[in-house]
């Protein structure tokens, strides 16, 4: 028996491995994939990129991997992600620890051994005293039901489940079904291979221009010198990292000050260095963007009014305009060349929101009764997320309470990092936790150092099974649920609220509270003498 088995080897799963090691408790990781990287492993079409940035986009606890790692991009893709996590993980020597292409089919919890027994796809079953999840916020990559989807006879390909060989779509007729991040950074690449492409356009996003650039070595030494302060602010909510990190400070420190504070003009002026000095930054302009209808409204009229510059047709701009939610409450889009692809002569746009898509056939996809033609069908679809990795279990608590049941008015957290009923059970990046709120990165490493802790302090205490005290997971839960309506976040169906899944209960699944709180909340319940509040531990 293991004393811990960790589920997925991902940026929160590798350093958790190494934490568990370096603390002396023996761990064995499982993962669906053959590589590490979680995230950064699955989804490999053209344009994956990260739209947080890549200095802090990184783990920060080993200065050693600071020194021998270097970012080559302000926004790192796919590849160098992977290549990173795999640097990390050959570094700490984690590979050993990990069994790759290997899937957790199901978790029980045994109560009279006080255990669990996890059973994997490869028909093992391994035995552990805790199990952490560190399966992924958006790791459940989710396919529309859509009638005939299954009668289609050219090729049909998830984003998320890109395959490893390079697809070259030359003299293809190529559909995109989805604009979210993964469809606005593919949509312009496909689109310059591609014999014609046709987007099937739902709900329209808000899309920034990344201005990605190779790091030069005056960014890095900037880097060097700061990194320490820069690290410092991203916890105290002084930077956000979409953008910022290498921004002179007096732009920087608008996104901490309330619109009001400024004149309309000064306000134009801030909004637009932001937008030129692209990325997500132009979404904080202000502190109170996500609060406040007004702010929000000047920041999304303020974008629209880009398309208008970006895309040569009037009408084609209007078709592409978002409206009807605040901007931000679905997660902004950060592309290159995004609205300008859309000029092309080669780009075809189908509005399925006014008709919804009816069905797919073996050669096309059918709107409004036309038949559009396609050779490959790319389904830019998105995630069941924050909750789809775990519910996709057969993972049950005590007394065989199934993790479906448990969440059936959405996820029940502590502190996002525990579920009452299920005993010695952790995790990261889970829901009820700032997760996909925030650098993922960042958050990811905190939990895990928290959960380190957590396991020693147990451990010092003789210890060895814990669940959530009462009423703490129904007072933590209430928090984020409460926490969420001072924010224009529960206004809009996103998959932040579950709103892209049928059937899943809609509550928001990310805490929306900011990441210092959450930090400061994790911290405060190791209390004096050993205990932490909020658990029993037996
Ligand atoms: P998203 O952001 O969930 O985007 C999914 C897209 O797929 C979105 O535009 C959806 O439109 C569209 N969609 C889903 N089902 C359909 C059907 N049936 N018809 C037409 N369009 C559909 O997923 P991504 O992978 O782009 O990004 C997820 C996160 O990954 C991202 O935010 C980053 O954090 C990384 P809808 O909005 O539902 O109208």
């Amino acid at each position: 028996m293991f004393d811990v088995v960790v589920v997925g080897a991902g940026f929160g799963g590798v350093y958790m491995l190494h934490k568990l090691r370096e603390l002396g408790f023996s761990a064995i990781g499982l993962e669906a994939g053959a590589d590490v990287g979680g995230a950064w492993y699955w989804n490999r079409y053209p344009g994956a990129r990260c739209d947080v940035e890549s200095l802090v986009y990184s783990y920060s606890f080993s200065p050693e991997i600071d020194a021998e790692w270097r970012w080559t991009e302000r926004y790192a893709s796919q590849p160098e992600i992977q290549r990173y996590l795999a640097f990390v993980a050959d570094r700490l020597d984690i590979r050993p620890m990990i069994r790759f292409s290997t899937r957790v089919e199901k978790a029980i919890f045994d109560e009279a051994r006080g255990c669990w027994s996890v059973g994997t796809d490869t028909g093992e079953t391994f035995e552990a005293r805790y199990l952490i999840l560190a399966t992924g916020p958006i790791s459940k990559p989710v396919l529309p039901d859509i009638p005939g989807i299954a009668d289609f006879q050219g090729q049909l390909i998830h984003t998320a489940l890109w395959p490893a060989a390079a697809l070259d779509f030359t003299g293809k007729r190529v559909g995109v079904i989805g604009t979210g991040s993964s469809g606005v950074q593919t949509i312009p690449l496909v689109a310059e291979q591609a014999a014609h492409l046709t987007v099937f356009l739902r709900t329209r996003n808000f899309v920034v221009p990344a201005r990605n650039h190779p790091l030069s070595e005056d960014d890095l030494a900037k880097w060097e010198a700061e990194k320490d302060e820069i690290r410092a602010g991203l916890w105290s909510g002084e930077i956000g990292g979409a953008g910022d990190v290498l921004m002179a400070k007096d732009l920087r420190q608008a996104r901490l000050q309330p619109a009001a504070r400024y004149t309309p003009e000064e306000r134009q002026t801030i909004l637009q260095r932001r937008w030129d000095w692209g990325g997500g930054v132009v979404m904080s302009s202000f502190q109170d963007v996500l609060t406040k209808p007004e702010v929000n409204d000047e920041t999304a009229d303020f974008l629209r009014g880009k398309i208008k510059e970006m895309v040569n047709d009037p009408e084609l701009a209007d078709l592409l305009t978002p409206r009807g939610y605040y901007v931000g409450t679905k997660r902004i889009c950060v592309g290159t060349n995004y609205y300008e692809t859309f000029n092309r002569d080669n780009v075809e746009v189908v509005d399925v929101k006014a008709h919804p898509i009816e069905r797919i056939t073996a050669k096309g996809v059918v709107v409004d009764g036309r038949e559009h033609p396609v050779d490959c069908l790319i389904f830019a679809t998105g995630f069941d997320a924050l909750t789809g990795a775990m519910t996709a279990m057969d993972l049950e608590g005590r007394g065989g309470l199934p993790i479906q049941e448990a969440w059936r008015h959405g996820p029940q957290t502590y502190l996002g990092l525990a579920v009452e009923g299920f005993p010695n059970m952790l995790m990261i990046g889970g829901p009820g936790s700032p997760s996909v709120l925030s650098n993922v990165a960042q958050t990811n490493e905190f939990q895990v150092d928290w959960i380190g802790r957590f396991l020693a302090t147990l451990r010092a205490q003789g210890k060895t099974c814990f669940d959530v005290a009462p009423g703490f997971q129904e007072s933590w839960t209430h928090h984020v649920n409460e926490v969420v309506k001072q924010s224009l976040f529960a206004t809009c169906d996103s998959w932040y609220v579950g709103a892209n899944i049928p059937g899943k209960p809609r509550a928001i699944l990310a805490y929306t509270g900011g990441i210092t709180a959450y930090r400061d909340k994790c911290e405060s319940v190791f209390a004096d003498g050993g205990t932490v509040d909020g658990f029993q531990a037996a």
